[in-house]
């Protein structure tokens, strides 16, 4: 490599990294277990994106927005373009409000949003599974594990858990340069009675990226812009809505302070020791409803 690429590579931002890789994903629309299509009357548009449009023109009329601040606006939103920051932006600030909404009509265990750094694609797993991840992968060993259920008890044999989530210095494989490729990510195939066992590391509290437009708008508002320690998980079974949902650790500084408002009381861990080094362990089940 000639010093100018080197210094071109070293030059491209946190915020770039993850953000351009998350707009390829979003475009592809490869999260299609919650689309059904796009194609939406022309009711619906004006109704929406009437409101939504309502509601900024609300903000510069009660606020007298001035054109030096309409003109930072625009640079603002083209700059989210080029960093690609889109869905990290919509998946901070929006997501979980479109969350609400599907929560309303959702049987089963407590979800919450998706996020940006889902990937397709991961190593698949039989339970008990051990994540991929680096020899010498840093932080507190912890087993995740419980079953998963249909509502009425039943246990959903073969059921998949698909989990993702930072390694002990917050950063995601994918999107972050530091993790190797598919670290700490994989789909682990409950066993035929839902049972399911899963061997980590613990994850840190996370910031945004603070070098692109959605973190510096956050610092700019004086918000914080952390996120609680956070494990992501898909749980899918045949013939079963998908659960997408996040589980957060009990005595977490940010919890109840996430910048994404995704934390929910449902859904804090409190792993404990199992006597085997510094290993912990939480056990949560997962139910499903039937589609
Ligand atoms: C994350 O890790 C995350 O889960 C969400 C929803 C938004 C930003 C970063
Ligand atoms: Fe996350």
């Amino acid at each position: 490599m000639t010093t100018t690429e080197t210094s071109t590579a070293q030059s491209v931002s946190d915020a770039v990294t993850a953000g351009s890789h998350a707009t390829d994903i979003a475009r592809s629309g490869a999260a299609t277990f919650r689309t059904a299509g796009g194609g939406a009357d022309e009711a619906r548009v004006a109704t929406v994106v009437g409101a939504a449009l309502e509601g900024i023109r609300s903000a510069i009329r009660d606020n007298k927005v001035t054109y030096e601040e309409f003109d930072a606006f625009k640079r603002w939103l083209i700059s989210v373009s080029d960093t690609g920051e889109w869905p990290l932006f919509l998946d901070v600030y929006l997501e979980f409000e479109v969350e609400k909404v599907a929560a309303d009509t959702q049987q089963g265990s407590v979800g919450t949003i998706l996020g940006p750094f889902w990937l397709d694609g991961q190593a698949q797993l039989d339970s008990p599974a051990t994540l991929p991840m680096r020899d010498d992968e840093p932080g507190t060993p912890m087993i995740l594990a419980g079953q998963v259920t249909a509502t009425d008890g039943t246990p959903l044999a073969g059921a998949k858990v698909d989990i993702w989530h930072t390694d002990s210095e917050g950063w995601y494989s994918g999107f972050a340069a530091k993790p190797p490729a598919g670290n700490l990510r994989a789909v682990v195939t409950a066993d035929d009675q839902g049972h399911y066992e899963i061997h980590t590391r613990k994850p840190a509290p996370y910031t945004i990226p603070l070098d692109g437009p959605t973190g510096q708008m956050t610092l700019a508002a004086g918000w914080s812009p952390w996120r609680p320690a956070h494990i992501h998980l898909l749980v899918t079974a045949p013939g079963h809505r998908t659960l997408t949902t996040q589980l957060f650790f009990t005595g977490d500084p940010y919890l109840g302070n996430d910048v994404a408002s995704a934390d929910k009381p449902e859904l804090t861990l409190d792993p404990q020791p199992t006597g085997n080094g510094d290993e912990v362990r939480s056990d949560r089940d997962f139910v499903l409803e039937a589609e």
